[in-house]
């Protein structure tokens, strides 16, 4: 018997279980850069390289470790072009009889691997907190999911800032202290510089050649393609940023794409880097005194909790809940969101930021290019194959939930308890967006009103069957309810001209 174990693109960790199962001497692992998976949706370029670079370093370091590592570049003549049809020919030319493979991130690929000719054994990716039995189980009998009593029951299990069974502090979450603006912040961290060596320096060539048509720069490349990197980046975020990060985590600039935030999805989601080791390194760092426990706490209830939660959530309710659409929103994406032009100042900024660094930090994610999705009334499942193809740490299993779930309300409140909609005047807090904008986000009805009011107080009188029961929603409610007939119709008429003018680039 030969095993053939199968690392995808985003499982580049020393610790998979597949990698366990093999015989160094006599079993196979294998990687293929392939066109299928590079052009599913357009991946950001800086994606693209950052995955085959990492992929190629990765692959290198376990042949110096003494495994027997087949790998097909994306240039190599006889690539196939899918996993399948690369998979079947290392089968055959190998005499392959069992497939070992990590529970790939994606129902698609999933579904496609089981389909080889021979037996594929799938394995739980055990770089997850909690497997994916662990999450049916907490989801059973429950008549409503809530990330708050999963986030409690993993800091338990896990004995993470815990004392004697109590929260450190004698609080689960501090987030009521994590909403300051940044605006008087003049200095951030500066960005670890990485050196591109040879892998890379191939990588960037082969990107430039093949997918330059795709949205998004590729230069300057400054992504880590290694765990000692990688490493680095973490350390680096837990001694500069961490203490500030849950104060301004929600706080949003202009030209300052990552403020306090760790920018480690991408090395987390792709395996150079573990959640628990992420958690453990950034509880010491409270322990030591380096970072206040609102900051610390705040930081892991991403990973901890926000991560593990959406990935469970994915896998259990696909695949129908790519299809879901509560609003019935059907507007095509408007060009804006590929740098077409438009006056919105946040906007353009959060797109602008996007294509530079293939990254956007969370509340931008949320409340800017989603809140206006969800105000204009896309189609999510539009949304959601921008948001796959144009955040490098983006897969399916925690861009679906995060933006067909928390973003757009499209599942009708599995991922959130009410809509994260919003008007201007919550961008006008939480930035300094507003002050370089043509728009005016006091203003509900004249020419130079902040599109986002109307289009907020449309949304909330058009979805008002499907809204107004939520009691989350209560003052919205009241308010819409209090305005009169002639003031809700504005509204709606504004909303028309407003979305009228996106299509047309006016706006
Ligand atoms: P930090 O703010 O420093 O947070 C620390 C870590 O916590 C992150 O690295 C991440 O691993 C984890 N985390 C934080 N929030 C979430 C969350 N809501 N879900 C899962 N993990 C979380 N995250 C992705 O990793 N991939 C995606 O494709 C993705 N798509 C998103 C789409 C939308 C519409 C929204 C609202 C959020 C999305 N997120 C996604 C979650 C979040 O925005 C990113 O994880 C975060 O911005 C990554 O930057 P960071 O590493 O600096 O995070
Ligand atoms: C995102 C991506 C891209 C662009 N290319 C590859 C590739 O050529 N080979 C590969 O193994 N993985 C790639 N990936 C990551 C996969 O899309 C990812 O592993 C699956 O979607 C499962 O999450
Ligand atoms: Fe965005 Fe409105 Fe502020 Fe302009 S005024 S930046 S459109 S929130």
């Amino acid at each position: 018997m030969k095993k053939l174990c199968f690392i995808l693109g985003d499982q580049l960790n020393e610790s998979l279980a597949s990698l366990m199962t093999i015989d160094k001497q006599q079993d196979l692992v294998f990687f293929c850069e392939v066109k299928e998976e590079a052009t599913y949706v357009v991946h950001h370029p800086k994606k693209i390289a950052f995955l085959f670079s990492a992929m190629r370093h990765f692959a290198q370091q376990l042949a110096a470790q003494g495994y027997k590592v087949r790998y097909t570049k994306y240039t190599d003549e006889d690539n196939c072009g899918s996993f399948n049809t690369e998979l079947e020919k290392v089968i055959r030319a190998e005499h392959i009889t069992e497939v070992h493979v990590t529970h790939p991130g994606e129902w698609r690929v999933l579904v496609n691997i089981k389909q080889l000719s021979v037996p594929v054994i799938i394995h739980e990716d055990t770089r997850f907190l909690c497997s994916l039995p662990e999450f049916d189980n907490f989801a059973k009998h429950k008549t409503q999911l809530r990330m708050e009593y999963f986030y409690r029951a993993m800091r338990k299990q896990h004995n993470i800032l815990m004392s004697h069974g109590q929260p450190l502090g004698g609080a689960w979450n501090y987030d009521k202290q994590n909403r300051k603006n940044a605006n008087h912040i003049k200095n951030f961290t500066e960005r670890l510089p990485h050196s591109v060596d040879a892998i890379t320096a191939e990588v960037l060539e082969l990107v430039a050649q093949h997918f330059s048509n795709h949205f998004g720069t590729l230069q300057p490349f400054n992504f880590a393609v290694t765990r000692e990197q990688a490493l680095h980046e973490a350390e680096q975020f837990i001694t500069a940023d961490l203490a500030y990060f849950g104060d301004y985590q929600d706080a949003m600039l202009a030209n300052e794409i990552y403020l306090f935030h760790s920018r480690l999805s991408f090395y987390l989601n792709a395996g150079l880097l573990l959640p628990l080791e992420l958690c453990k390194m950034a509880e010491q760092a409270y322990l030591n005194g380096l970072a206040p426990l609102n900051a610390v706490e705040g930081f892991i209830r991403q990973i901890l909790g926000w991560r593990e939660y959406v990935r469970g959530i994915y896998w259990l309710y696909m695949p129908a809940y790519a299809e879901r659409n509560y609003f019935g929103a059907d507007l095509p994406l408007p060009k804006l969101y590929w740098g077409g032009p438009t006056k919105m100042f946040c906007m353009q900024e959060v797109v602008r930021q996007t294509k530079q660094a293939a990254y956007s930090h969370h509340i931008q994610r949320l409340m800017i290019t989603g809140n206006f999705a969800l105000l204009a009334g896309i189609n999510p499942q539009a949304v959601c194959d921008w948001y796959l193809a144009v955040y490098a740490d983006a897969y399916e299993w925690v861009e679906l939930p995060n933006t067909l779930g928390m973003a757009l309300y499209a599942d009708g409140g599995v991922m959130a308890s009410k809509p994260y909609a919003a008007s201007g005047n919550y961008i006008k807090k939480m930035s300094n967006f507003c002050k370089s904008c043509k728009y005016n986000p006091d203003d509900l009805l004249g020419e130079t009103a902040c599109p986002f009011n109307a289009l907020y107080w449309n949304f909330i009188g058009k979805n008002k069957q499907l809204l107004e029961k939520n009691q989350r929603m209560h003052f919205a409610y009241v308010n819409w309810n209090k305005m009169s007939a002639d003031k809700q119709t504005a509204i709606k008429n504004k909303a028309q001209e407003i979305l009228l003018g996106i299509q047309n680039e006016s706006i």
